[in-house]
């Protein structure tokens, strides 16, 4: 559990995709985070921050400008905590080393005033979609992970590549219903039962990305239309935040940009949608 300092605030952002073909998604962001890192604040990058990543030993420009972003954010005050998303699970300690955040496990909770915020990636909650969940047990195995990683970097960036492909084409077969959260896993999220058959611990809210349709949900309308506008109250019971994607390289007139959301110790929440 992650306490927000009473005089600081939490901020948070998640699926940016960051590769050689977003510069301008990875200078947003570069700006985005030097303008939230200050003492007392607290930075999460809930998953999905890189659009693919093959292990720590890379020697990329993006990963590198990446790790200079969160180390020039820790080095301003801020503490900067890294999530695993389900395109850089891979992402291990010698990267975070590199870049100087903490790596959490998914989900995370994050204490306010106003309640216990389960924070999460999002995609284990998306169980309609049998089989990325078959293929994300098997990918999340130390052993396939330890043997993956064994392999030379070019055969890895090769079967990643067959992995995005056929994901892709998952994706266009797949009904949009089935790629968003279950409404059955996020009630049962509440009350602590998480889609893995752990008890991981009730909360009131529920933040998370993945999905890419921002929203803010309440208990009463719970699965709502999607809207990514930007927006401010003070979280409560059974409320569920969804974070915006970022596309500053090739945007689309109806979604948005990019986007996060500031929490305070108090429960107060802003979330601020770039358009
Ligand atoms: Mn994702």
């Amino acid at each position: 559990m992650i306490e927000i300092p009473a005089q600081g605030a939490a901020h948070f952002a998640s699926d940016l995709h960051l590769s050689e073909h977003t510069p301008k998604t990875l200078e947003a962001f570069e700006h985005w985070i030097a303008s939230v890192a200050q003492p007392q604040s607290l930075v999460f990058l809930l998953g999905d921050v890189f659009e693919v990543w093959c292990g720590d030993d890379h020697d990329d420009e993006v990963p590198h400008r990446v790790a200079r972003a969160t180390r020039a954010a820790r080095q301003a005050g801020a503490r900067v905590f890294f999530m695993h998303g389900n395109r850089d699970f891979l992402i291990g300690e010698r990267f975070a080393g590199d870049g100087d955040f903490e790596l959490l496990p998914d989900p995370e909770f994050v204490q306010t005033q106003g309640g216990i915020v389960l924070i999460t990636h999002g995609d284990q909650l998306c169980t309609d979609d049998k089989a990325y969940q078959q293929f994300r047990q098997l990918s999340r195995d130390e052993t396939w992970q330890a043997d993956f990683l064994a392999k030379p970097r070019s055969q890895r960036l090769a079967i990643a590549q067959g992995i995005r492909t056929e994901s892709k084409t998952h994706k266009s077969n797949t009904a949009m219903a089935i790629m968003d959260v279950n409404a059955q896993a996020v009630k049962q999220a509440y009350a602590g039962r998480w889609p893995d058959g752990y008890f991981v611990g009730k909360c009131h809210t529920i933040l998370h990305g993945h999905t890419h349709r921002c929203a803010v949900h309440t208990a009463e309308s719970p699965l709502a239309a999607p809207k990514a506008i930007s927006q401010e109250g003070t979280i409560r019971d059974g409320m569920r935040i969804v974070l915006p994607d970022w596309n500053y390289d090739t945007p689309n007139q109806q979604s948005a940009k990019g986007g996060y959301l500031t929490l305070k110790h108090s429960g107060e929440f802003q979330l601020t949608v770039f358009r």
